[in-house]
């Protein structure tokens, strides 16, 4: 007799993943698009790296619930997430906050954003929930986090990494005892506490949940029925959870995918100009820490197809060349000059422009003689000819968004306010 194949547990798991937030500290970038649109690394788009996790896992029923300035995230996933099929058990659902509890409501914080769509979730039929954030740069097998939480009989596995002591304002806290279960957590500690025998750093929640689906609508229903209650999981539903049941910590270390030359787990927030710029860039390192060339966890995206990135080189004077970049598709580097710098599809730079420290987003025309360093350029951007930006940083903050560590956000209305 053939015994019945064990399937992995992802296959009974549908990823929820929170793609509502707007992600306010990355300024301009986030007017129009929300985070989670945001391009990342040359080609992909922050939520990609979720999406992929995901279906690299095995999970092959997703669902992402949008609000804030969605359409261009909707317009992504649509072209790019588009090839799930229900007559093989998967789906992809795209959730806009759509009152479809009451008439007036919008999803009220992350809870909420789960609660309304329950009935959604209950068709699916699948035993467990995976509740994921849309707005983070990593590589993870939650099959490993799945097998924890069913080893374990958690009500709640939290993925959790460490993280500095002093960066731990940002995010849930949580305290373990030597099993890992979590006996103490603070969400956004003023003051953070540190791990046990290392004082500079603490052990963080990275706002990615595993839930048995029937524990979780319960959960959730019951913080609906509470007039008090904010209706997030990281101020509400994990704090009650703690309290009265039983949390657990999965570390990030046990399920992050790493290639051959990828030391460190990866994770990255991306949430400032500064870290936004800073993770683009280090892609263009010898050894960067994150690989974005690895084929057995590939990052799946939306992209055009475009015809090869091109380099003009036609005097000693107008040197179209890049050292120590990532050029996608469909840029023309005609008698510029690039250095560590990271350009998305369609970028057309001219003659005698040099960029130094640039993360350029698709479409962006640079005008000749411009001179741009350290800088991170918007999608369609024109930039006239001439414009120095990283020479004079009062001139730069009064005419762009110049952040704390220095890197200037440009985007076209700016460069429409300078009348040039
Ligand atoms: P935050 O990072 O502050 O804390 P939050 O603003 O709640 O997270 O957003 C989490 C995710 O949900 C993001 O991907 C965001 O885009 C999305 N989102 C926010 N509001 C939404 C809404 N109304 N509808 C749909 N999606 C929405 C959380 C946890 C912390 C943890 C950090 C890790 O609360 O405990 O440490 O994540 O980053
Ligand atoms: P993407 O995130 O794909 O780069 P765009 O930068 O083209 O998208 O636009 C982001 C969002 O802003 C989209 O929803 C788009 O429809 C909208 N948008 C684009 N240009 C304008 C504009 N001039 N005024 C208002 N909304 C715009």
């Amino acid at each position: 007799m053939v015994e019945k194949r064990v399937q992995p547990l992802a296959r009974d798991a549908m990823a929820y993943v929170l793609a509502g937030g707007r992600g306010s500290r990355l300024k301009e970038l986030t007017d129009r698009r929300a985070k989670p649109a945001v391009y990342f690394g040359g080609k992909t788009r922050i939520i990609d790296f979720a999406l992929s996790n995901a279906l690299n896992s095995g999970i092959r029923r997703i669902g992402v619930a949008t609000q804030y300035k969605a359409h261009s995230l909707i317009r992504h996933m649509q072209r790019g997430w588009n090839f799930f099929r229900p007559e093989r058990n998967e789906s992809f659902d795209i959730l806009p906050a759509s009152q479809r509890v009451s008439e007036t409501q919008w999803y009220e914080g992350t809870a909420d954003a789960v609660y309304q769509n329950i009935d959604i979730i209950q068709d699916y039929g699948v035993e467990y929930m995976v509740i994921l954030a849309g707005d983070h740069i990593y590589k993870m097998d939650y099959e490993h986090m799945l097998q924890q939480h069913v080893d374990s009989g958690a009500d709640v596995t939290i993925g959790c990494l460490e993280v500095p002591r002093m960066e731990a304002t940002g995010f849930g806290v949580v305290h373990v005892d030597d099993k890992d279960r979590i006996i103490d957590f603070v969400e956004k500690p003023a003051d953070p506490p540190a791990i046990p025998g290392k004082p500079d750093s603490s052990f963080a929640s990275m706002g990615i949940y595993v839930f048995h689906t029937k524990f979780l609508i319960d959960a959730l229903r019951r913080d609906a029925a509470d007039p008090n209650s904010s209706k997030d999981f990281g101020k509400d539903i994990i704090p009650y959870i703690v309290k009265n049941g039983k949390a657990v910590a999965h570390r990030f270390a046990n399920s992050c995918v790493r290639s051959d030359f990828e030391h460190e787990p990866y994770w990255r927030d991306v949430g400032t100009i500064d870290a936004y710029w800073q993770a683009n860039i280090d892609l263009t390192a010898i050894v960067p820490e994150l690989d974005i060339y690895d084929k057995s966890w590939p990052i799946w995206t939306y992209a055009e197809i475009s015809p090869p990135a091109k380099f003009v080189h036609d005097d000693e004077d107008r040197r179209g060349s890049a050292t120590s970049s990532v050029v996608a598709g469909d840029c023309i580097i005609s008698g510029a000059t690039l250095n560590k710098s990271l350009l998305f599809t369609g970028v057309r730079a001219n003659s005698y422009s040099k960029l130094e420290g640039a993360v350029v987003l698709p479409s962006v025309k640079i005008g000749r003689h411009a001179q741009l360093k350290d800088v991170v350029i918007d999608h369609g951007v024109v930039i006239p000819e001439g414009l120095i930006v990283g020479e004079d940083p009062v001139l730069d903050a009064k005419r762009f968004r110049r952040s704390e560590g220095g890197i200037c956000l440009i985007t076209q209305p700016m460069i429409d306010k300078l009348g040039l």
